[in-house]
């Protein structure tokens, strides 16, 4: 599925309306400024990218924008990701692979909607300490970047303000690999659901390369499926990505985190990438770099990047 000559469009999405934490909206300012368009270039892609999308027209024209049940921010949130979807859907029919740059995880269910426009038998690989899997009826922080894949999955009361949002995926073409703060409620619709993920504790049991291995197996078994890799950064421990909104011990290690990318790159199948929940507000300047690189490289490493 990659397209040839390898072609990519970068889709900087700077907002942060998901969740309550200020900065994470400058994240893709910062992976830019890193070098990122250079970088991918460097590995033989035609990189396209027309600037930040800017929210704030969307924003102006939403106005206050009170809770809707539990959700915050609801309308801003849906409009958002509804120009999200459209961008990536467009970029992925003209054959340029996006790259979204978050922004918080909320823009999933953009990207993720985008993506099945062009490729409806697409599989989600979904790398994150958290599944963000709550529903509007399960979610304690009524944070909306941790309930992107309920909407997507159709899970749940429906909401007039998201009925733009199809429920494109299929609880078994969706895997999770590096969980590990998941709220009683997510467990028990990823049981319901019988979704397949590989918390930290069987990334201890197998290692990483075997649980890539499964978590392929399960979505793709004969290789042969799109994938969308979507990557929130607090997947990796938080000695390797210090600066983001929640940050939870006993992570992916670094190379633990490329290792994925790698994989995924080399099935050929991958149609599009999220890079996630990069806040360059949180930490000190050093930290902060750290975290900007990483992401710059987690995106290089699954766009072809080889060691050798
Ligand atoms: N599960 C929590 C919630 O619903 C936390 C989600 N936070 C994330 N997800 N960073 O990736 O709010
Ligand atoms: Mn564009
Ligand atoms: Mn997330
Ligand atoms: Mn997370």
């Amino acid at each position: 599925f990659l397209p040839s000559p390898k072609s990519l469009a970068i889709v900087g999405c700077p907002f942060s309306g998901g969740q309550p934490r200020a900065g994470v909206d400058q994240g893709p300012i910062h992976l830019i400024h890193a070098g990122l368009p250079k970088q991918l270039e460097e590995l033989g892609w035609k990189v396209h990218f027309d600037g930040h999308h800017q929210f704030e027209d969307v924003s102006a024209a939403i106005g206050p924008d009170s809770p809707i049940g539990k959700l915050k921010n609801p309308r801003r949130v849906s409009k958002v990701c509804e120009e999200v979807a459209k961008v990536v859907g467009e970029h992925a029919k003209n054959g340029q692979l996006p790259v979204t740059l978050g922004g918080d995880h909320s823009l999933a269910m953009g990207t993720i909607s985008g993506t099945f426009e062009k490729y409806p038998d697409a599989c989600v690989v979904w790398v994150d300490a958290h599944a963000d899997i709550n529903t509007t009826d399960t979610t304690d922080s009524g944070n909306i970047h941790g309930m992107p894949v309920s909407f997507l999955l159709g899970l749940g009361e429906k909401v007039e303000e998201f009925k733009w949002v199809k429920p494109v995926l299929k609880p078994s073409r969706l895997v999770y690999i590096g969980l590990r703060d998941v709220d009683a409620g997510e467990k028990r619709i990823l049981k319901e659901n019988n979704i397949k993920a590989f918390s930290m504790h069987e990334v201890d049991k197998y290692g990483i390369g075997k649980v890539v291995e499964m978590a392929l197996d399960h979505v793709n078994p004969n290789r042969d499926r799109p994938i969308h890799l979507s990557f929130d950064v607090d997947a990796l421990d938080p000695t390797v990505a210090p600066s983001t909104g929640t940050p939870v011990r006993g992570g992916l290690t670094f190379r633990e985190g490329h290792y994925i990318c790698e994989a995924i790159y080399e099935t050929g199948c991958l149609v599009a990438l999220d890079i996630m929940e990069v806040n360059p507000s949180l930490r000190d300047a050093e930290s902060v770099r750290q975290t900007v690189a990483v992401g710059c490289s987690l995106a290089r490493s699954a766009l072809g990047e080889t060691l050798l």
